[in-house]
């Protein structure tokens, strides 16, 4: 019989690294050349959040300074790619109006085999593409309904382990 162990319970258990996608150029104010920073807000909270249980968080908005030091169409589409591939879990904000970036990422993601927490707009259903709101046909896929991300991490980390338990035990 093995001892029990004292070391606490991760709250993300098998999660050791996410990747967090969402919209990016759409929210970069031409004036400043930067995200203002009720746009980096639900980035910042999700960042610090999952950061604060000790898991990497792969994030092109602060890679790049928030628009500040965006890197060459080339260089950031290769190093998601590869973030995306090293990521035990994607979480994305597709966006309204959705961002392109995002909808390519997520179909990596869906063929990577990850699993995918999307965190949708409440009440706004029905606006977003119908290849979304149709990807846990085809992906492990766990759907969010937000209206606040400060308010949803508890259903926001729920929809995670809900995401890494569905896979099948080889992935
Ligand atoms: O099309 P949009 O900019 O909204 O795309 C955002 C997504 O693409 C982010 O999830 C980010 O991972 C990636 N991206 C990036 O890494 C996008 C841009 C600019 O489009 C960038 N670096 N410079």
């Amino acid at each position: 019989m093995t001892a029990p162990s004292n070391a606490p319970r991760p709250a993300l258990p098998g999660v050791n690294s996410i990747f967090l996608a969402g919209p990016f150029m759409g929210l970069v104010d031409s004036a400043t050349g930067r995200m203002p920073d009720a746009a980096c807000r639900p980035f910042t909270v999700l960042i610090e959040h999952f950061e604060q249980y000790g898991i990497q968080v792969y994030n092109a908005h602060r890679r790049e300074a928030w628009g500040e030091e965006v890197l060459a169409p080339a260089e950031c589409t290769a190093l998601d790619q590869k973030e995306i591939e090293n990521a035990d879990v994607f979480v994305a904000i597709p966006g309204i109006p959705p961002s392109p970036g995002t909808h390519i990422e997520m179909g990596w993601a869906s063929v990577l085999g990850k699993p995918i927490v999307l965190l949708m707009e409440e009440g706004r259903e029905e606006e977003y593409g119908y290849l979304v709101r149709g990807l846990g046909s085809v992906a492990t896929v766990e759907f969010v309904y937000v209206t606040d991300i400060a308010s949803a991490l508890a259903d926001i980390d729920a929809a995670i382990r809900r995401a890494v338990s569905r896979l099948p035990a080889s992935a």
